[in-house]
């Protein structure tokens, strides 16, 4: 196991959740109970993990015991989150934290001589995503609970994770995550709700018994999906949801016939194939997928989920055309848009509901969430891997299409209108429109801040957005605070009780009362206190896992997020390579003492993201020992980024990079955690950003750069980047220090590629951004020169970032999307 992500010694012991008057002694013995008897070792053979596990098990037990109130009673109506991610991270404290037992668990492994934060180290992170929008699926799954809104989640339980990430040299290498190598000791196998999944075949007419005719697939190939559920546990335990992830699994284990003559290899064949679909995550983010698995992933999950809970209706209402009425579905991306089709197959071929009621239902229950605009991002499909995979899905499709040409065609249209909004694009060999297809099936379609969601209107949705103007509608994202603030710093968040009361954490708008501290002196010495303790814990992690020395006196500027061009973290490189040159320049001049993180994971195959994290890496080497910048700035590239990384990076940050290109982070929310922890964002107009600095306030973050529509203006004129590199010397001398190898000196041409795309179109406009960002982050070292205004500002980013609750966020989708009751 990695070292860095071992202890942490702050973890509950100063947790603001107190002790539920929960004997210390009952927990133990749960404990001990639980490592004898479901691991069968004793505490002098136990390990870390065993503790773990043992511990788990106890709380998952309370858990179940929780659920049981409400178990039996048939919600109203459910909602249905189906994601192709979930990027939980580890659930043991955030179990603790909801249970209100994590005093009660320390002292009780303590009087084992058991460190909980070694036990709680020993939880290896659920990565079943790969970014924003998996890490937001499960803030979203815990605020439901929390919030009591019955809920499943649904997706795929991943053999193998996302890639762990190990920097040789300056290069990302990827090697396979193993989660559930010992176990997971959260779950339950449910192996009698099983269902199966067909795939390919083909499409016969069976004659009913009352002489009608119905369409019925028949699959050359089935899977079985098996669930396995995990408890999530809502705050105050008073209500618990599940997670039920699915796992593919041949029809028959083995072909005995082949094994008995011999074929050991090719008698699990059949086994390997079918479940090749539950393996590893879809390492890709945001690039084109094409790949036939990456389709069987999502109809599989799809498929499984959609038949869980229309068995589960007609068991407890028997019809469907009620269905409506008590369960929503929500499409996370278009990665379950199959939904669309695949319900309508449930309701009108295996239930035989009429093409009408089943279109009734399908749209007055589906929801679907766009979480990207990127062109190369936005699913499509060929039609001939959908007619070979799923022929009765493309009919379906077709027919779907058919009715929508001909409704829109009805009001006149041309050819070119009609090939935009159908869901067949023609363009370059026939694809599905994915993106097409769930907005069609969808009541409500949602962006995930209010600038997205107005460029879905105007960009990429406008087409279909003309033809119902109601349907797209805003809701901001939001992230859980009992995550991000509550368990991640506990200092900060027992600071936040001191002054504003316990209520600030059912609550978060009573933190807005922090605001009448922001400028009281003590105050602002204890906060500054508590994130010199983190910024202390981070040095050492950064040190344990880079070699690197932090000063925990520096300004932190953070940026910590997927390495992508539009994110932007080469223009941060580009701003660390300059200020590196001017400190040279003067190396007697007063500077603001600055320490640069970067972590983040590259897709495999995206070789210029690689080729930035190369850079990093590269210009940290130079940097860190070059004895005439020493003390005044350090670089470092944290390897293996994730959601246990972040949860130590982020209280200790003094400084958010939110860098990218506007019009192009669809909403971003690790800007939300930052801000709510009290770094200060210097940022784009871009996504949530812009909400960000209304509720901050301008004076208390760093804004820069153009705006989404000065991004389309500078787009549509060709030469910017070289009139902007003509116009900048600084930008000019980073460049060229760059090109001419003086971070890879053995390998002078190393960062062409980069420089290239730079001098050569900059799609991203880092040129066009470079010198108001060099201005920004010389306002920021003034800035951090003057502690009092400093500290107010991260106060009030703290006291004003209430909003940006996920609570906040599922009422919303509650009320408008869902039309369900909360709590
Ligand atoms: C991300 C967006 O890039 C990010 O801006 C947003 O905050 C997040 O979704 C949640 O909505 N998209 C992805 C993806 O992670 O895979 O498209």
């Amino acid at each position: 196991r990695d070292a860095a992500e071992a202890p942490r010694s702050w973890m509950p012991q100063a947790a603001p959740v107190a002790p539920a008057g929960d004997d210390v002694t009952v927990m133990r013995t749960a404990i001990l109970a639980k490592l004898a008897y479901a691991l069968g070792k004793t505490p002098a053979t136990a390990r870390d993990r065993d503790w773990f596990v043992a511990t788990a098990l106890a709380l998952r037990d309370r858990a179940v015991a929780a659920n049981a109130i409400s178990a039996g009673i048939v919600p109203a109506k459910r909602v249905h989150y189906l994601s192709l991610e979930f990027l939980i991270g580890r659930l043991l404290s955030d179990a603790m934290g909801n249970l209100g037992v994590a005093e009660t668990v320390r002292a009780a492994l303590a009087g084992l001589d058991v460190d909980l934060d070694a036990v709680a180290g020993a939880e290896p992170d659920a990565a079943l995503g790969n970014g924003g929008l998996g890490r937001l699926a499960a803030c979203f799954m815990e605020s439901m609970a929390s919030l009591a809104i019955p809920a499943y989640g649904y997706g795929i339980r991943y053999d193998h994770g996302l890639f762990r990430q190990v920097i040789e040299d300056g290069v990302q290498r990827e090697v396979p995550e193993t989660w559930l190598a010992e176990g997971n000791p959260w779950e339950f196998e449910r192996a009698e709700a099983t269902c199966e999944v067909g795939f390919g075949g083909d499409v016969a007419m069976s004659v009913q018994p009352d002489g009608t005719l119905r369409r019925v697939w028949r699959p050359a190939e089935t899977v079985r999906a098996v669930p396995y559920d995990t408890p999530v546990i809502g705050r105050g335990a008073k209500h618990v949801n599940a997670l039920r992830l699915w796992a593919a699994r041949a029809p028959e284990a083995i072909d005995l016939a082949r094994f008995n003559a011999g074929d050991h290899v090719g008698a699990v064949a059949e086994r390997a194939r079918a479940e090749a679909i539950s393996r590893v995550l879809y390492p890709s983010d945001g690039t084109p997928a094409g790949q036939e698995l990456r389709l069987r992933q999502e109809f599989f999950f799809t498929s499984a989920s959609l038949q869980d809970l229309v068995r589960r209706h007609v068991a407890e209402r028997g019809d469907l055309r009620s269905l409506p009425d008590h369960a929503a579905i929500q499409l996370n991306d278009t990665h379950p848009a199959i939904a669309v089709p695949e319900l309508m197959r449930l309701l009108v071929d295996v239930h035989g509901l009429s093409w009408e009621d089943a279109w009734h239902v399908t749209t007055q229950t589906l929801g679907y969430t766009n979480h990207t605009l990127m062109p190369e991002a936005l699913e499509t499909w060929p039609v001939e891997l959908m007619e070979r995979l799923l022929p009765r899905h493309m009919q379906i499709i077709y027919l779907i299409n058919w009715m929508h040409l001909e409704e829109v065609s009805k009001h006149g249209s041309s050819p070119e209108h009609l090939a935009e909004v159908s869901l067949i694009d023609e363009s370059h060999g026939k694809r599905v429109r994915m993106g097409h297809l769930a907005f069609l099936g969808a009541r409500r379609v949602n962006g995930v801040s209010a600038l997205h969601t107005e460029l879905m209107r105007q960009t990429v949705f406008a087409p279909l957005h003309a033809l119902d103007t109601d349907k797209i509608v805003n809701k901001t994202n939001g992230i859980t605070f009992r995550r991000w603030l509550h368990n991640a710093n506990p200092g900060l968040t027992a600071l936040a009780v001191e002054a504003v009361g316990a209520k600030a954490l059912d609550d978060p708008r009573h933190l807005e009362g922090l605001a009448a501290f922001a400028d009281d002196a003590s105050f602002q010495a204890r906060y500054a206190a508590v994130r010199r303790e983190r910024k202390e814990a981070l040095a050492r992690v950064v040190e344990d896992r880079t070699g690197i020395t932090l000063d925990p006196e520096a300004l932190f500027d953070v940026q910590i997020k997927r390495i992508h061009e539009y994110k932007r973290q080469l223009l941060n490189i580009l701003e660390t390579v300059a200020l590196y040159q001017a400190i040279k320049a003067e190396p007697h001049r007063d500077w603001t003492p600055r320490v640069k993180l970067f972590a983040g994971k590259a897709a495999p195959s995206y070789h210029q993201a690689k080729l930035i994290i190369r850079l990093a890496s590269d210009v940290a080497k130079r940097v860190n020992a070059d004895p005439d910048v020493a003390g005044r700035l350090t670089v470092a590239f944290v390897p293996n980024y994730s959601v246990s990384l972040a949860e130590s990076i982020i209280p200790a940050a003094d400084l958010s990079e939110q860098i990218s290109t506007a019009g192009l982070e669809a909403s971003g929310t690790g800007n939300m955690k930052l801000a709510l922890n009290g770094a200060l964002t210097i940022g784009t107009l871009d996504g949530a950003n812009i909400e960000i600095k209304d509720h901050v306030g301008p004076d208390n973050i760093f804004i820069f750069g153009l705006d989404a529509a000065g991004v389309q203006r500078t787009q549509s004129q060709p030469g910017y980047a070289s009139r902007a590199i003509a116009a900048s010397p600084r930008l000019r001398a980073a460049l060229d220090m760059i090109a001419a190898g003086g971070f890879s000196p053995g390998e002078p041409g190393r960062f062409r590629p980069l420089v290239d795309e730079l001098t050569h179109g900059d799609r991203f406009l880092l040129t066009a951004d470079f010198d108001d960002y060099w201005r920004a982050q010389r306002e920021v070292d003034a800035a951090w020169r003057r502690p009092k205004t400093w500290w107010r500002s991260a106060i009030l980013n703290t006291a004003r970032t209430a909003w940006f609750s996920s609570d906040r966020t599922m009422r919303e989708y509650a009320e408008e999307i869902w039309r369900v009751r909360v709590g």
